[in-house]
C-alpha cells in the first residue's frame, strides 16, 4: 500500500490503533491525522509514531471548513478514512448539540472539502446503534432500517445518509463500515470494559446499569482496524459493511468476567439508575463482510478481554491521567460517590 491517507479522529481509540496498525504494516504510505483534541483525543496515544516522516497530525475541527480545505491542499489525500465524532451515548443523553456539530455538520463538512478536492476513496466509520435495538432474537443486515434510539446514534445515522446522499448525488466513491462495540488498548475510560477494569484495580465501585442484562457484540479494536482497512482496499463505492465479532455478552458477566481476572469481589458491583433509552440488545451479522472483503475476526472475547485487562495494568500512567482529569469531574456530577 502506497497510498496517501486522511485520518480524522486519529488521536481517539479507535483511529489511534488504526494508523499504528498502518504505520507498523506499510512503509510507504503516508498519514495525516486530524484531530480537534476533545476530551476523548489524547496525542500520548501516538508518541511512539510523532516523529515518523510518514506521520502528520493537525489540530482542527472537521466542521471548520477553511481548515478542512487548507488540510486537503497539503495532504493531498488518495483516501479519506473518517473516524473523529463525539462517541459515547451517555454524554449525547446530558447534551446532543456537540454530536450534531462534530458528526452531522462535521461529516457533511468533510464530504464536501473531499468532494471539492477529489479523493479515490471515502470509509465513513460508523456503529451499529443506526439501526436502533433488537429483542432475544435476530441480527441486524445491512438492509435492517435505521432506526436510532439515542442522540449519539441518531447523530451517526444522519452522518451516514449525509454519506449516502454524496455517493447517489456526486458520484462519490464512499464506503460505510458500520461496527459493533470495540474494546481493546486505548479505550477511554468511561466507556464500559475499561471503566470496570480501572475501577476494579483500585476497589471503586462498578456501577452497572440496571440489572446488566443487556447485550452487547464485541469487537477487539485490532479486528474492527483491519475490517476498515478491507474496506478500504476492497470495499465496493455506494456499499455498507456490518463489522463484529460475533461475541454478544450480557453487561453483567462482562463485569463478572473482569472481576474474575483481576481476582476482585462481586460485591464492588453497583447497580445505578438505567440509562434512559437503553438499547437491550446489538448483534451483528457478518456475512456480507465475510464474502466481499474478505473479514473474519481473529479474537475470541475471552483471549481479547484478557490481553485488554493486560494493557491497563501495563498502562497506569496513561489511564490515570484521563481519570484525575475531566472525566473524573464527568462523572462525579453523574453518579456522586461511585466513583
Ligand atoms: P473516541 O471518542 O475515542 O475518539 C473520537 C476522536 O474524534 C477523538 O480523538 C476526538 O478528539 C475526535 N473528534 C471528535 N469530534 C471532532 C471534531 N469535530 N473534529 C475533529 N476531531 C474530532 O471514539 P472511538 O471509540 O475511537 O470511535 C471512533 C469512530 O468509530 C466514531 O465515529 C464512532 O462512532 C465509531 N464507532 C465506535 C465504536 C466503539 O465501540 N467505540 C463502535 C462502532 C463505531
Ligand atoms: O458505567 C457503565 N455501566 C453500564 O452498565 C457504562 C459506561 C456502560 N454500561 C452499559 C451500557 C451499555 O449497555 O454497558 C454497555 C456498553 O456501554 P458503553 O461502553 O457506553 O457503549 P455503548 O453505549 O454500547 O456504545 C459503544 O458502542 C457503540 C460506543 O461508545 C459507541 O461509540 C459505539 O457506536
Amino acid at each position: 500500500m502506497t497510498q496517501r491517507f486522511l485520518i480524522t479522529g486519529g488521536a481517539g481509540f479507535i483511529g489511534s490503533n488504526f494508523i499504528l496498525s498502518l504505520l507498523a504494516k506499510y512503509p510507504r504510505i503516508h498519514i495525516t491525522n486530524v484531530d480537534s483534541l476533545t476530551y476523548a483525543g489524547n496525542l500520548e496515544n501516538l508518541k511512539s509514531v510523532e516523529s515518523d516522516p510518514r506521520y502528520r497530525f493537525y489540530r482542527a475541527a472537521i466542521e471548520n471548513r477553511d481548515a478542512m480545505m487548507s488540510i486537503f491542499d497539503e495532504a493531498k489525500p488518495d483516501v479519506v478514512v473518517h473516524f473523529a465524532a463525539e462517541s459515547h451515548v451517555d454524554r449525547s443523553i446530558l447534551d446532543g448539540r456537540p454530536f450534531v456539530i462534530s458528526n452531522v455538520l462535521g461529516t457533511q463538512t468533510l464530504l464536501d472539502c473531499a468532494k471539492v478536492r477529489g479523493v479515490a476513496k471515502f470509509v465513513h466509520v460508523s456503529t451499529d446503534e443506526v439501526y436502533g435495538t433488537l429483542g432475544e432474537t435476530g441480527v441486524f443486515t445491512e438492509e435492517t432500517p435505521l432506526a436510532p434510539n439515542s442522540p449519539y446514534s441518531a447523530s451517526k445515522a444522519g452522518s451516514d445518509l449525509l454519506v449516502r446522499a454524496y455517493y447517489e448525488t456526486f458520484n462519490m466513491p464512499c464506503v460505510i463500515t458500520r461496527c459493533s462495540n470495540n474494546y481493546g488498548a486505548y479505550q477511554f475510560p468511561e466507556k464500559l470494559i475499561p471503566l470496570m477494569i480501572t475501577n476494579a484495580l483500585y476497589d471503586l465501585p462498578l456501577p452497572v446499569y440496571g440489572e446488566g442484562l443487556n447485550i452487547r457484540d464485541w469487537i477487539h479494536v485490532e479486528d474492527h482496524c483491519h475490517g476498515v482497512e478491507l474496506a478500504v482496499e476492497k470495499g465496493i463505492p455506494g456499499q455498507v459493511y456490518n463489522l463484529g465479532g460475533e461475541s454478544e455478552r450480557r453487561n453483567i458477566d462482562i463485569v463478572k468476567q473482569i472481576l474474575a481476572i483481576l481476582g476482585k469481589p462481586e460485591s464492588l458491583i453497583t447497580h445505578v439508575q438505567d440509562r434512559l433509552g437503553h438499547d437491550f440488545r446489538y448483534a451483528m451479522g457478518i456475512q456480507k463482510a465475510r464474502k466481499e472483503l474478505g473479514f473474519e475476526p481473529k479474537y475470541t472475547f475471552e483471549k481479547g478481554l484478557a490481553s485488554t485487562v493486560e494493557w491497563y495494568l501495563n498502562h497506569e500512567s496513561w489511564w490515570q491521567a484521563i481519570k484525575s482529569g475531566d472525566y473524573l469531574h464527568y462523572y462525579q456530577k453523574q453518579y456522586g460517590e461511585h466513583v
